[in-house]
């Protein structure tokens, strides 16, 4: 009967005896494969979808266990593309039942006449991609084979259940079920001893109503999760309310937001909240019932800073020991070991209060290990636990496991993608892979897919892949490839990414922890549906750049190229700064530029507190400097860091860099004098670097005073501050102290020439641009004193220096002469550290906690100012930052356990 659907069609396709010819093939009937049948046969492209099911539903079809539900409010888990569809439908309930959901894909499949071109209980059982004919040929377990032009994997991320790995599983005699393969008919466990191996979403749904039905339960718990309840029952009046006041916009929001969830970004980070405030944002998300707000709506930092992330870990923890009864048991169920959130968090009914049930008990197995399943029990290190029943709920072999386990691909040129993604998945943007010509993946690995509602996620594949295929009809072009260079800027780009986020720091199927063997890494896209959409729309009006096209009749196209160098969050800075359309700095004015400066300062988030903060005055040469000190909050004294902000010598004062200031005091755990020394045109050169020097020199004479350590200070600086910290210390060296341990330089100007090539590589575009450095030197120092090596350190003698670190990024104009001046320095034998930042801008590293990317580098800077001043390595956790930014984005659970 499915052979005859696809045969009744009415669309183009044709047979031979040997294959049915069409353009698109489509595996999968789920959510992605039916709105790509829908598209693709509005776009009168002749198709056929494969599905192994016998209807449509896709992971709807399969997971018909006890408790299956959607964790994402239903209103935004729908179809979207059609407004019709919208008003046609409504949902019963807040999250939807697997059978409502289900009723809802055959409503769409019916809607839009669909079936008629699924061929149901079909596998693909290889698929090959022949270069003579330039289609892809593919064999079927059922059914005539298919040759099409474009191969379209819409398998879902979350369908090839994953072996539970444990010995004696088929000696076992009673009734065996998966989660993920429910029966289709009911199943009795009424009066039955049951056991759940498994506490991921699925378990943590069914085992309250398996509890109730079961005589006895037993739950194998490996690792605890959190889950929050779900307050399931009628959509909630606010959020109806907003779509149905402006249901486009709400969609619109939906797909540039973070999630796919239209809630708005938090401002507010963690440490700026009193405890009291964060616990009342904590009890509204509880009391919400939503994933999506609490996983985004407590506090900014939440998701990307491990402080943050702890203070909502902890209030969950307390809410497990104050649900469930038995400590013991409240202890195995209260995770300890990832960050919340990096672990797929669970929307439960009653899961906690389950356990206080007199017929379920938890199995913990950190404590003791299954050791083997017998015929008719569960052995464990501690105890034999008889089981009529054993329901597996463990889990998927995600992301990949559909794509390359289901069955082998064959690429150009003989390749097949298991040996391709042998070391983990590799893609350009989860949607195609270079040496596979046409062929796309729906939501694949590399893409938001998972960490965002799949329903917006899934659309806008499925929109951009059709819109793809008919501008490439439309020019003549017939293959479509990424390119090597693409794939591995997007790698990079993945790698950057994961930085972002906690999601590296946990053992998941996100990172392929759950598969024993299975390569590891982040595989989702952990920068954001929105900044992910904006992506994929450049790639299309940059010329389809990261793309070989080629057809018989027209000349091949390959724009060449990486999507993204900048770090993801340099790019959202820049972004946002591009469209305040703001008027070059230069334009200003001086006074008007400190003042732009102040207001922009202000906007940011406050810096992270620190043990005490002082206002104070020093001498300087001819008139008092203000200065403010960050003193740590452990015990003094501490060694001393003298600190020149950046600003160009015209902007900024000792209160501007305050942020980075604050988190140096806190990393390297000593105080951080901040100088407002003088500036242009005021004060033209040598002003800014005499009142530095004079500083410095007034700083270490009264360290005591300051409490601070005696003995050598530290120096240090950004931009036209940095080239202070610079002549600091070479005017130290030649006028007889004060001794300096070390300097930490971090994008500094080292010289008065604008020709390498950085300058022009970075003229424009990246905040600091060329014509605003040539405008502060025009304000600061007449040419004819630019050589002097109190403008330009570069000219000096380097010869005798103290030890530096020297920090550059990539996209700074200043990037080159820091480059020269480290290995200058070196040159003269000094000993120099260099971090030359990738994706970086010039303000990276000062817009602290909001340039995320940047900790890593923070790190270094730390450790570097540390070790100058002979102190141990810091905290713990600063180390493991450091490892975490110089290694790739592996998840590193030991770390974090520990
Ligand atoms: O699978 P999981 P799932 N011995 O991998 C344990 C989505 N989903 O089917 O954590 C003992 O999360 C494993 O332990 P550990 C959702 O995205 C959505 O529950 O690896 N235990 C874990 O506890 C979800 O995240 C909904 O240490 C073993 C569990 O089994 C994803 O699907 C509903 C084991 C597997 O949890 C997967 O959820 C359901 C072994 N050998 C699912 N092997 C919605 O509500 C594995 N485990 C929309």
């Amino acid at each position: 009967m499915p052979d005859a659907m696809v045969d009744a069609r009415a669309s183009h396709a044709t047979s031979n005896a040997n294959a049915l010819e069409v353009d698109v093939a489509v595996v999968g009937a789920g959510f992605a494969g039916l709105y790509l049948l829908h598209r693709l046969r509005k776009a009168g492209f002749t198709v056929v979808a494969l599905e192994e099911a016998d209807d449509v539903g896709g992971t709807w079809y399969w997971n018909r266990y006890p408790g299956a539900r959607c964790d994402i409010q239903t209103i935004d888990y729908s179809y979207t593309f059609d407004p019709e569809l919208e008003r046609a439908w409504q949902w019963s309930e807040k999250y939807a039942t697997q059978p409502e959901i289900l009723r809802y894909f055959g409503f769409v499949a019916d809607r839009y006449d669909l079936r008629r071109d699924i061929r149901f209980h079909t596998k693909v059982t290889a698929a090959n991609w022949d270069q003579a004919s330039e289609r892809w040929r593919l064999t079927t377990d059922h059914g005539a084979a298919v040759s099409c032009r474009y191969y379209i994997m819409a398998t879902g991320c979350l369908s090839a259940p994953k072996p539970p790995e444990i010995d004696g599983v088929k000696d076992f005699t009673g009734e065996v079920y998966f989660t993920g393969r429910w029966p289709h008919q009911p199943v009795n466990l009424a009066g039955k001893r049951v056991a759940v191996i498994g506490t991921g979403s699925s378990g943590i749904q069914s085992i309250p109503l398996i509890a109730e039905q079961a005589a006895q339960l037993t739950v194998f718990q490996r690792t605890p999760n959190f889950a929050l309840p779900a307050h399931n029952g009628a959509s909630p009046t606010d959020r109806m309310a907003l779509l149905e006041g402006d249901r486009a916009g709400y969609r619109e929001q939906a797909r540039w937001s973070l999630t796919g969830v239209p809630w708005p970004q938090q401002l507010a980070v963690s440490w700026q909240l009193s405890d009291a405030e964060r616990r009342e944002r904590f009890e509204k998300a509880w009391a919400a019932g939503d994933l999506v707000y609490i996983l985004t709506q407590l506090w900014a930092d939440q998701g990307v800073d491990v402080d943050g992330n702890a203070r909502v870990a902890e209030l969950f923890r307390e809410k497990i020991r104050a649900i469930v009864k038995d400590p013991e048991t409240a202890a195995a169920l209260t995770p300890h070991d990832h960050p919340f959130g990096a672990k797929r968090p669970c929307l439960d009914t009653n899961y906690y209060a389950t356990y206080n049930r007199p017929n379920v008990t938890l199995v913990n197995l950190r404590q003791e290990p299954i050791k083997q399943i017998t015929a008719s029990s569960i052995k464990t290190d501690k105890r034999t636990v008889d089981v009529d029943v054993i329901v597996f709920a463990t889990g998927f072999d995600a992301m990949t496991g559909a794509i390359m386990a289901v069955h082998p691909i064959t690429g150009r040129g003989g390749k097949s993608l298991s040996e391709v993604w042998a070391n983990g998945p590799q893609s350009y943007l989860g949607l195609t892979v270079a040496g596979f010509p046409n062929l796309f993946m729906i939501t694949g690995p590399g893409s938001p897919s998972v960490l965002s509602n799949m329903a917006v996620s899934i659309e806008q594949h499925v929109d951009w892949v059709v819109d793809r295929l008919i501008a490439l009809r439309e020019k003549g072009f017939t293959t479509i490839e990424a390119t090597e260079t693409a794939q591995a800027g997007w790698a990079r780009h993945m790698a950057d990414c994961s930085m972002l986020t906690l999601h590296r720091l946990a053992n998941t199927w996100y990172t392929g922890a759950n598969v024993p063997g299975k390569a590891q890494g982040v595989m989702p896209y952990t920068g954001g549906v929105g900044p992910y959409r904006s992506i994929c729309n450049e790639i299309v009006s940059g010329g389809m750049l990261g793309f070989k096209l080629s057809g018989q009749n027209v000349a091949e196209q390959c724009n060449d190229g990486e999507v993204v160098r900048l770090q993801p969050d340099v790019r959202l800075v820049l972004n946002m700064l591009e469209e305040m359309k703001l008027p070059p700095i230069e334009s200003f004015g001086a006074q008007g530029a400190r003042d732009f400066v102040a207001q922009f300062n202000a906007s940011r988030p406050a810096g992270r507190p620190v043990g005490e903060v002082v206002d104070g005055t020093l001498p300087g040469p001819d008139a008092a400097l203000p200065y403010r000190l960050y003193r740590p909050a452990t015990p003094g004294p501490h060694p001393i860091v003298v600190y020149f902000h950046g600003g160009g010598w015209v902007l900024g004062d000792e209160q501007s860099d305050d942020p980075f200031c604050r988190d140096m005091c806190r990393r390297t755990g000593m105080i951080v004098v901040s100088v407002g020394y003088r500036h242009a045109p005021e004060h033209r050169f040598p002003t800014a670097a005499e009142d530095g020097f004079a500083a410095a020199r007034w700083i270490a004479e009264h360290a005591g005073e300051l409490g601070g350590q005696g003995g050598p200070v530290l120096v240090a600086g950004w931009s036209a501050g940095a080239n202070i910290a610079a002549v600091t210390c070479q005017l130290a060296r030649d006028r007889g102290g004060p001794e300096i341990a070390g300097q930490l330089l971090v994008c500094p100007v080292t010289d008065c020439t604008f020709d390498r090539p950085s300058y022009n590589e970075n003229a424009a575009g990246y905040f600091l641009t060329r014509s605003l450095m040539y405008w502060f030197w025009d304000i600061y120092c007449s040419p004819a004193d630019r050589t002097d090596p109190r403008a330009s350190p570069l000219r000096g003698k380097l010869k005798g220096l103290p030890p530096a670190f020297v920090v550059t990024c990539e996209f700074d104009p200043l990037r080159d002469e820091g480059i020269a001046y480290a290995e200058a320095l070196a040159a003269a034998g000094v000993p120099v550290e260099q971090l030359n930042a990738r994706g970086h801008f010039h303000s990276s590293f000062t817009m602290v906690d909001v340039v995320i990317t940047g900790v890593s580098g923070r790190v270094q800077m730390a450790e570097a100012l540390r070790r100058f001043a002979g102190l141990p390595p810091g905290s713990r956790q600063d180390n493991e930052d450091v490892r975490r930014g110089r290694t790739a984005p592996r998840h590193e659970i030991d770390a974090a356990a520990k």
